[in-house]
């Protein structure tokens, strides 16, 4: 049997800036929460950070002819706000502009079309001076960035994501803090969500009103959450809620105007306080785009637990495969996450923004990386997205996350999601079996099974 994609069917990578581009202080940039966070001991495994990453800034031409040569046709980074405002708000940094151009162009020249992310987590420093994503201020910091990259870039540009995953900069950087800025309070971690889905809205609608052609839309990061024990109401109940907490909390403002009642009623029970929502946000939030990008990678099995805060649940591992960073291979999750994802909200258009495997991969004594487990993830999760597709999903794209190795936020350089395996003692890249495998799907537009 063979997965015959669509023509027009568009197969890329994802890369973020701060886990590629290293030059963390070059050319006039000013610090994000990233450089901080990741100069404090004990915030990355490995004690690693991302000052140098692998080096795209210096060697963007190098992988980007290597995306060619191995035919990837689309492409998608982020840009560094501090590197565009080094203050965050105000003067613009020309070096940071020319440095974009000079990649994007890159790309263009290589026949390779750009998907362009405006915040991939690297808030500049001195905006988290005043609060950072807490403020209700950062939406109009973020147009104002975004409206400088639509003018700066909108000509090089085909696809534009406002927000890369709502979800980890509130709950990862805001409750957890795992990520940065640190920030250990869920309340305020609600705040966040509410700021950043009215950031997307004024980008969004600041973006209509420039005019420009190319599409925009969002990236969520989602997965399907499953009660541990199908017949239990608590265990179902949780799981409904985590469903509320991950998913629905981004999507239904978007796409509804509304938040999770279930969800809020909950956290109310519990002491959280909910966002402060004024007049006018919802409608906001709810700009119409052209499409959703769904970034996933693994699903949850969700216990009841009463000591737990502020969702009663945890999670259960299962007993099948996991990988490198510990994420369950449910290729499953992803079939039905898009049905469920196509059924709820209708999005005109669905991308897989990412997907991909981490995996413990080596160079061999013949020199060649092979990484069969990775092919084997990519074809189950290929498989499950096709079939939904099949069945009437408006799947357009699927990109893995990633193309290089690269800095993997809290796991630092110890966690290898690329095609392409960098030595981070040379910067060498050895495109790695599995960048072979993805070179001939594209080629093919789909693979034999
Ligand atoms: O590296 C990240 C990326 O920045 C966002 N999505 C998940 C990836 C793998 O951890």
């Amino acid at each position: 049997m063979k997965y015959c994609f669509p023509e027009d069917f568009q197969w890329g990578v994802a890369t973020a800036a701060y886990q590629i581009e290293g030059a963390w202080n070059a050319d006039g940039k000013g610090e994000s929460i990233w450089d901080r966070f990741s100069h404090i001991p004990g915030n990355i495994r490995g004690e690693g950070d991302g000052d140098d990453a692998c080096e795209f800034y210096e060697r963007y031409e190098e992988d980007i002819r290597l995306a060619k040569e191995l035919g990837i046709p689309l492409f998608r980074l982020s840009i560094n706000w501090p590197r565009i405002f080094p203050e965050g708000t105000g003067t613009v940094n020309r070096a940071g502009i020319e440095y974009y151009r000079k990649v994007l162009e890159c790309l263009k020249k290589n026949g390779i079309k750009a998907s362009v992310t405006l915040y991939h987590w690297d808030l500049p420093q001195k905006l988290q001076y005043q609060g950072g994503w807490m403020n209700r201020q950062s939406a109009d910091w973020f147009e104002a960035f975004a409206r400088t990259c639509f003018e700066a870039f909108g000509d090089l540009v085909d696809q534009w994501i406002t927000l890369n995953e709502p979800q980890s900069t509130a709950m990862g950087g805001h409750a957890s803090g795992g990520h940065a800025p640190g920030i250990r309070d869920y309340s305020s971690a609600l705040q966040v969500v509410h700021n950043l889905l009215r950031a997307h809205g004024k980008a969004v609608k600041a973006y209509r009103e420039m005019g420009l052609t190319a599409e925009i839309g969002i990236v969520l990061d989602m997965h399907m959450f499953y009660p541990v024990e199908e017949g239990n109401p608590a265990d179902i109940r949780m799981a409904r809620l985590f469903q509320q907490q991950t998913n629905q909390l981004y999507a239904d403002p978007i796409f509804k105007k509304v938040y999770p009642q279930e969800l809020f009623e909950y956290l109310s029970g519990r002491r959280v306080v909910l966002p402060e929502i004024q007049e006018g946000d919802m409608e906001l939030i709810g700009q119409p785009i052209d499409f959703l990008g769904l970034n996933t990678y693994w699903s949850d099995y969700v216990r009841y637990d009463e000591e737990r805060w502020p969702l009663q649940g945890k999670m259960v591992q299962q007993d099948g495969f996991v990988t490198d960073c510990g994420w369950e291979v449910v290729p499953e999750g992803m079939y039905d996450l898009l049905k469920w994802v196509h059924a709820e909200y209708h999005p005109k258009q669905i991308f897989i923004t990412e997907n991909g495997c981490a995996c413990n991969d080596w160079i061999g004594a013949d020199g060649k990386v092979e990484d069969p487990n990775r092919i084997n993830y990519l074809k189950q999760y290929i498989g499950a997205a096709y079939r939904a597709m099949e069945e009437g999903v408006p799947l357009k794209g699927y990109y893995i996350w990633t193309f290089t190795d690269n800095f993997e936020w809290a796991w630092g350089k110890t966690c290898r999601f690329g095609l392409v395996f960098v030595d981070y003692k040379t910067q060498k890249r050895i495109p790695k079996s599995s960048a072979y495998w993805f070179s001939e799907v594209i080629k093919n537009n789909g693979f034999e099974v």
